[in-house]
């Protein structure tokens, strides 16, 4: 064989997914993403080819600005939003799911106790972070409501967008994380904060998509200074646990761990089963009841999704 004909006609290159819009992707060129490399707009290859912003792909570029994506390298995790019919993907990749709540307006700790089953379902680390610490009369409810995910462990960042998200980048330098939860939180806010092109690049989309509004509508990410990167992601309600057996559910509440398998009955529902090692710890205060609720109220959740899955 000749040295010309060994060589690939289209050399590939090495790149991460930073936005998808339906079917175009933007991939950032490089081993990792960073501010200064070189950005290509490309499409999917194959005709059922889905990619999550923080995919690591081969693409083969088509035009100084243009590309294919050929190849997916394996996903070390994935995280996707679902209900009982659709599932969308948002990020992939990720050591740490960094959950936003603020003072103002509430935030759900159901929604808490959600996203932390995606990130302990998929070994992803939490973080909780509460922002607008500035509006401190509404602070010591907020607190109250984390009570509980603090003493189970999980780091909560007391900050402020406004005042500057500094005491936050610590947290995400050398991490590639996601910002999640309700809209109205300051995710933006967050990410404009600690990631000065951030700002400018939703303003360039916002503008090309004609859409005039700086709202998030789509999942995007920014290299971080220090290494690493950060995916701001619009709202999310639902993630993508439709199909989770109750044992993976109640072992993704970490509190629940050291009591399972030791209910009276091996097929224990933890509902009226008499002799419930669950229930023995809420009454002992080794699991807050509020969690337990939580945990109830995600599992009738995924029984009604698989139902109407199932066409019931
Ligand atoms: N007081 C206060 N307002 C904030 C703070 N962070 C964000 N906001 C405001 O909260 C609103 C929603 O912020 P945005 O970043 O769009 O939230 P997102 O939907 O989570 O991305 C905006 O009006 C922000 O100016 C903060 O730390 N303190
Ligand atoms: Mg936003
Ligand atoms: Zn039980």
């Amino acid at each position: 064989m000749s040295a010309a004909s060994a060589k690939p006609s289209h050399e590939t290159l090495r790149g991460t997914v930073t936005a998808a819009f339906g079917r175009h992707y933007e991939v950032s060129l490089g081993d990792t993403p960073s501010a200064s490399a070189r950005r290509l707009r490309c499409v999917p290859r194959g005709k059922k080819s889905v990619y999550a912003c923080g995919d690591e792909v081969e693409v083969a570029a088509t035009g100084s600005e243009q590309g294919v994506i050929l190849t997916l390298h394996p996903r070390a995790n994935l995280l996707w939003r679902s209900d009982a019919f659709r599932e969308k993907l948002i990020a992939s990749n990720l050591s740490r799911i960094a959950i936003v709540v603020a003072t103002e307006p509430g935030f759900s700790d159901l929604l808490i106790s959600r996203c932390i089953v995606a990130a302990e379902h998929q070994q992803i680390g939490t973080l909780i972070v509460l922002n607008k610490a500035d509006l401190d009369h509404k602070l010591a409810h907020a607190r109250e409501l984390l009570a509980p995910f603090a003493a189970l462990g999980y780091p909560v960042a007391e900050v402020s967008a406004l005042d500057g998200a500094e005491a936050l980048l610590p947290l995400v330098a050398g991490e590639r994380s996601i910002f999640v939860g309700q809209s109205g939180m300051g995710k933006s806010t967050l990410t404009n904060a600690l990631i000065p092109e951030a700002q400018a690049a939703t303003r360039e989309i916002s503008e090309a998509l004609n859409s005039g509004k700086h709202t998030t509508t789509f999942a995007r990410l920014y290299p971080v200074a220090g290494g690493g990167w950060l995916i701001d992601s619009p709202g999310l309600q639902a993630f993508g646990f439709a199909h989770l057996s109750q044992e993976e559910l109640a072992w993704s509440f970490i509190e629940f761990r050291e009591h399972l398998g030791r209910c009276r009955f091996r097929d224990c529902r933890h509902e009226t089963d008499p002799g419930c090692a669950l229930h023995a710890a809420i009454e002992t205060g080794a699991i807050d009841p509020r969690r337990f609720e939580h945990f109830c109220l995600i599992r009738d959740e995924i029984r009604q999704s698989d139902k109407q899955a199932r066409g019931w």
